[in-house]
C-alpha cells in the first residue's frame, strides 16, 4: 500500500535545447537523472510526481512527503529557490544531480540532504531516513553502482507530447578523455561500466518508443562494446541517435553496423579546430585534419553529424567564429551547437581559472554556455558573447541551410530539417545581450565526487579546498 508522495523537480532552464520552440515541443528535457531516481522508489510506498519546469508550472501546494530536486549548474539556483519555498512549507527537500555533488555544502544551505553522485547505492538509507525524521546532510557511495540490474527509468512519468527527444537509453557511465572542461571523468570516472547488452535491449523494447538517444558520455568509447550492442539492435525496427567521440566514429565497421542497427545521426564533441587548442584541453582524441573526411564517411552511411564545437579557449582569436563555420559549412556539418567555454565548478577549467583569477562571475545561472562568465585570452569577452551569436546565425541562415540540406543519400531528411529549424529559432530568439556582470566568489569551495588521477590536479583540488576563498568571510 502506498504511503506517500515523492514530487521530483526539474527546475526551469532557458536554454536552446530546453525551451518549447515548435508544436509547444522542447527539443530534449535533462530528465535522465531523475527519470532514474525515480526508478529506485519502490512503487508500493511512494508514489512519484515528476514536473519539468521547462514545459509545466510546479504545484507548490503538492503536499508531498519529500521534494527531490535536480540540477546542472546552470539552473541550480532555480532550485534552490524552489527548494527554499518548499523548505518553507516545513517539506523536507534532497538535492542532486551534478551541481549538488560538486557543491554540496552549498546545496546543503537550501537542502536537508544531498546526494553526491548517484544515487542509487545510496536511496535505501535516504528513504529509511526519511521514515525516521533523520535525512540530512550528504550521501555518497563509497564504490560506484554496477549497471548490472538497474531499474528501468520510469518513463511512465514523462510528458511524452511535450519533447521531441523523449527516451534515453544509457548503455554506459564514465569516459576515457580526460577533457579539462567537462564534469563526467570527475562524476563518473575515467573507466567505462556497462550495461549488460540484453538489459539494454529490454530496456529498449520496453520504454514505449521506437526513436532512442544513447545517452552515454561517449557511446563509441570501446572498438568491441558499441558493436556488441549495435548486433543485438539490429532487425529491431529503432532509430536511435548518440553521443560519440570522434576517434571510433571513421571505424568504417562501426559506422556499418550503426548504420544496419538504425543509427541516423551521432553527436560528436569536435570543440575546436585548432590541434593546438585541442591539445591544451586534453581532447587528444580529435584532429582537426580528419574532420571534413570524417563527416564525409558518416554520411556516406546515411547517419547524420550533429557537430559540438566551444569557443573562448586560451588560443582562439576573434577570428575563430568566421574561420570555424566557414569549415564546418564547407565540412557540410548537419547541425551545428556553438558554446561558450564555461568553467564549471570543480572541473580543470575552474580550477586553472581560478588560479589564474579569470573567473568574473560566479552567478549559476550564467552557466549556461551562452554567457561569458571569465576572461578569455585572446580577445574581448564582448567579442566572445557576439561571436558566439554570429556563429550561429550564419550557420543557420536560410541559405546555409538550403546548401546543406540532405537532398541526396540516406540521411533522415525529417530529423535533419527539425534539427536545423530548431536551432535556427532557437539562436534567433536567444535573448542574451551581455556578458555576464561581476560578482563576489562563493565562500565555498567545489569537491568533485572523484578526485582527479593525475597527482598535480589532485594536489590542485584538495589545496583550493582548503585555502579560504578571496574576500570571504572568515568568520
Ligand atoms: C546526456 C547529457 C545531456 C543530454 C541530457 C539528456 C537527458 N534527457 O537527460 C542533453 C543533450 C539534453 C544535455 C544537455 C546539456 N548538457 Co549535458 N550531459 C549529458 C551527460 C553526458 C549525461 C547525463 C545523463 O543523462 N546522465 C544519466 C543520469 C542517470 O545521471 P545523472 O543525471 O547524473 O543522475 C544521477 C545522479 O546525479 C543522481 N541524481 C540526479 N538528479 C538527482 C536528483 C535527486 C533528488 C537525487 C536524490 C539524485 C539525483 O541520481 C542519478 C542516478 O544515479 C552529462 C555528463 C554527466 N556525467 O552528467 C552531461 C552534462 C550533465 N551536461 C552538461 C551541460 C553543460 C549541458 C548543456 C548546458 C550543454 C549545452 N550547451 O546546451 C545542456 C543543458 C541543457 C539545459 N540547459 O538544461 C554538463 C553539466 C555541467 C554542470 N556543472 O552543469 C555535463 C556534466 C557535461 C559536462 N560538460 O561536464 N546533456
Amino acid at each position: 500500500m502506498r504511503t506517500g508522495i515523492i514530487h521530483l523537480i526539474n527546475p526551469k532552464t532557458d536554454s536552446l535545447t530546453t525551451r518549447p520552440i515548435y508544436f509547444n515541443r522542447a527539443l530534449y528535457s535533462p530528465l535522465a537523472g531523475l527519470l532514474a531516481v525515480a526508478a529506485c522508489i519502490p512503487r508500493d510506498q511512494y508514489e512519484v510526481v515528476l514536473t519539468d519546469e521547462n514545459i509545466e508550472t510546479i504545484d507548490f501546494d503538492l503536499k508531498a512527503d519529500l521534494v527531490g530536486i535536480s540540477a546542472m549548474t546552470s539552473y541550480v539556483n532555480r532550485g534552490y529557490e524552489i527548494a527554499d519555498r518548499f523548505r518553507a512549507q516545513g517539506i523536507p527537500i534532497i538535492m542532486g544531480g551534478v551541481h549538488p555533488s560538486f557543491m554540496p555544502q552549498e546545496a546543503l544551505q537550501h537542502a536537508d540532504a544531498v546526494v553526491i553522485g548517484e544515487v542509487e547505492l545510496v536511496i535505501d538509507r535516504i528513504l529509511d531516513d526519511l521514515k525516521h525524521g533523520e535525512m540530512r546532510g550528504t550521501y555518497k557511495s563509497n564504490v560506484l553502482v554496477s549497471m548490472q540490474g538497474m531499474r528501468m527509468p520510469r518513463y511512465d512519468l514523462l510528458k511524452r507530447n511535450r519533447y521531441v527527444n523523449r527516451t534515453f537509453v544509457q548503455t554506459s557511465r564514465g569516459c576515457h578523455q580526460g577533457c579539462t572542461f567537462c564534469a563526467e571523468p570527475l562524476m563518473n570516472g575515467l573507466r567505462f561500466r556497462y550495461r549488460p547488452v540484453d538489459e539494454v535491449v529490454a530496456e529498449i523494447e520496453n520504454c514505449g518508443e521506437r526513436v532512442i538517444s544513447i545517452n552515454d558520455a561517449d557511446f563509441f568509447g570501446t572498438p568491441e562494446r558499441p558493436k556488441e550492442v549495435m548486433r543485438a539492435l539490429k532487425g529491431r525496427n529503432i532509430q536511435w541517435q548518440a553521443g560519440v567521440t570522434s576517434k571510433l566514429a571513421q571505424d568504417d565497421q562501426m559506422l556499418e553496423l550503426a548504420a544496419e542497427s538504425g543509427c541516423t545521426m551521432l553527436s560528436i564533441g569536435f570543440e575546436s579546430i585548432s590541434r593546438a587548442t585541442l591539445q591544451s584541453v586534453h581532447k587528444h582524441v580529435n584532429r582537426p585534419d580528419a574532420f571534413a573526411a570524417l563527416v564525409e564517411k558518416v554520411h556516406s552511411y546515411g547517419i547524420m553529424v550533429f557537430g559540438l564545437f566551444i569557443f573562448g579557449f586560451d588560443g582562439d582569436e576573434p577570428t575563430v567564429f568566421d574561420e570555424t563555420v566557414k569549415f564546418n559549412i564547407g565540412a557540410n556539418y548537419d547541425a551545428c551547437a556553438y558554446s561558450c567555454l564555461t568553467p564549471y565548478p570543480g572541473t580543470l577549467t575552474w580550477y586553472e581559472m581560478k588560479k589564474a583569477h579569470r573567473i568574473v562571475s560566479f552567478d549559476w545561472t550564467m552557466y549556461d554556455q551562452g554567457h561569458v562568465v571569465f576572461r578569455p585570452a585572446k580577445m574581448e569577452p564582448d567579442q566572445l558573447r557576439i561571436g558566439l551569436d554570429r556563429a550561429y546565425n550564419s550557420f543557420y541562415t536560410p541559405s546555409s541551410i538550403a546548401s546543406r540540406f540532405p537532398f541526396r543519400g540516406k540521411r533522415h531528411r525529417t530529423q535533419w530539417l527539425i534539427y536545423n529549424l530548431f536551432m535556427r529559432k532557437a539562436a534567433l530568439t536567444e535573448n542574451i545581450e551581455s556578458i555576464a556582470a561581476p560578482t563576489p566568489e562563493p565562500n565555498i569551495a567545489p569537491m568533485p565526487p572523484i578526485l582527479p588521477t593525475k597527482h598535480e590536479w589532485r594536489a590542485a583540488v584538495l589545496e583550493a579546498a582548503e585555502a579560504p576563498a578571496v574576500g570571504a568571510d572568515s568568520a
